[in-house]
């Protein structure tokens, strides 16, 4: 009787770290490692030669991810940005890129990332900069990182897609809407579930304090 309840206790941890969320573009700085995605840029903390050429406007970002949550994408315009100060402001505001998303929902999910609304200082048409996605859920702050090259004209053949699945890692009921390309022509098509107004400020809270905490 014991044995059972702990090895189930066991694959409850399991799945809860298995869960988690991958970036799948852009491309991160490495492979993922679950044990080391609360920390800073998921265990990866110097900048890879790998930079991705992103479009200043009109480009998206796209995770999997096992558990609903909101989520956030900061950005650092320095050239080896390896801590949270790194993303923030000189007055030591997190910089986030755009709106928060808020997802009910686990699955593939695919949201606009717009670099040209950000108004952040060094963010222009040229730069390495540094992504850094969040997820705040259920297991708390999660992190992601992916270096660029912003380009007014870069292009890219990633699909953005969604695929929610209803229910906790169930995966036993999903759905797929398929969003267009990364064309700027159609740059709100991948747009996944629209976040309301509570939800965005819900999440700028639980980022910020989030963020607040770890620094
Ligand atoms: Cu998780």
């Amino acid at each position: 009787m014991f044995k059972l309840y702990a090895l189930a206790l066991i694959a409850s941890f399991a799945g809860v770290a298995n869960a988690h969320f991958r970036l799948l573009y852009p491309e991160p700085r490495g492979p993922f490692v679950s044990d080391q995605e609360p920390n800073f840029c998921g265990g990866y903390t110097n900048v890879t030669p790998n930079r991705t050429a992103f479009p200043i406007s009109g480009g998206f970002y796209s995770i999997r991810t096992g558990h609903g949550g909101t989520i956030g994408v900061m950005v650092s315009t320095v050239q080896n940005p390896n801590n949270f100060d790194n993303f923030s402001s000189a007055s030591g505001e997190p910089q986030f890129v755009n709106a928060f998303q808020s997802s009910p929902d686990a699955g593939v999910l695919c949201f606009p990332l717009d670099f040209s609304q950000s108004n952040i200082t060094g963010v222009r048409d040229g730069a390495n900069v540094t992504v850094q996605v969040v997820v705040a859920g259920s297991d708390g702050s999660l992190y992601q990182c992916a270096d660029l090259t912003l380009s007014s004209n870069a292009t890219t053949s990633f699909t953005c897609a969604n695929e929610t699945t209803s229910s906790h890692d169930s995966g036993s009921n999903s759905s797929s809407t398929t969003g267009g390309s990364s064309d700027s022509s159609n740059n709100n098509s991948g747009l996944g579930r629209a976040s309301t107004l509570s939800a965005y400020a819900a999440g700028v809270m639980a980022v910020v304090g989030i963020m607040a905490g770890a620094l």
